[in-house]
């Protein structure tokens, strides 16, 4: 089988990218740059035409989206212990995987790529401010809902967790105060620990800042 993703270093790709080298599959590489707008060149789109990353190649079947890629190796490979096992617990990840894909993730995409959503200069600073005051309120909340848990669900470590390293980082990379987010820094340092987050971290010449 051969298994390749695309990614651009520090993205939201990191997730699916941090996934894949957990379970242990031989896979390559092929790394974006997203502001020289690799995303969009013809030979990619052609593979995506959404023009983002993630996308994996699976032999000749392509499949795009975070939820769908850590659902692929978290589920399809049980061995790796990354997908919890009773159904409850399967489903309270993919409502968590879901919410950081459709909630958190736009929040983001507000603050960093307001021209998306409105035009002109006055209505796009507002929109970066709300999307910024939203981030902090969502990484406020995955604080929250940290407390007690060791990992976000089920007591295991799953593909929820290094996505949530994401957003941490990022919070972290736009100067908001996420060190003061007792549990959810706690996390981060758990993930940041493992031999295939550091891996993956340093094949994309990244680090938490
Ligand atoms: N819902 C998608 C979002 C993908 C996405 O927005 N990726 C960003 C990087 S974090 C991207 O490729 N941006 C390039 C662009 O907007 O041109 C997923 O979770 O896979």
């Amino acid at each position: 089988m051969a298994i390749k993703l695309y990614y651009a270093p520090g993205a939201c790709s990191l997730a699916s990218h941090i996934a894949i080298e957990e379970v242990g599959v031989p896979y390559e590489t092929q790394k974006l740059n997203l502001m020289e707008g690799d995303q969009r060149k013809p030979e990619y789109l052609r593979l995506n035409p959404r023009g983002r990353v993630p996308t994996l190649v699976v032999d000749d079947h392509v499949l795009t989206e975070n939820v769908g890629i850590l659902s692929y190796f978290g589920g399809g490979y049980p061995a790796a212990g990354l997908w919890p096992k009773k159904t409850w617990d399967q489903a309270k990840l993919m409502s968590t995987l879901a919410w950081l894909s459709n909630t958190v993730h736009p929040a983001y995409g507000h603050m960093v790529r307001p021209a998306r959503y409105v035009d002109g200069d006055a209505a796009q600073e507002a929109v970066k401010a709300k999307g910024r005051e939203n981030v902090w309120g969502y990484l406020e909340e995955i604080d929250k809902l940290l407390a007690g848990h060791k990992w976000a669900i089920a007591n295991q470590y799953t593909v929820a967790d290094p996505y949530l390293l994401v957003f941490y980082r990022w919070g972290n990379r736009a100067k908001m105060p996420v060190q003061s987010l007792k549990n959810y820094t706690a996390l981060a340092q758990r993930v940041m620990a493992r031999p295939a987050v550091k891996k993956v971290m340093a094949d994309e010449g990244i680090t938490l800042d």
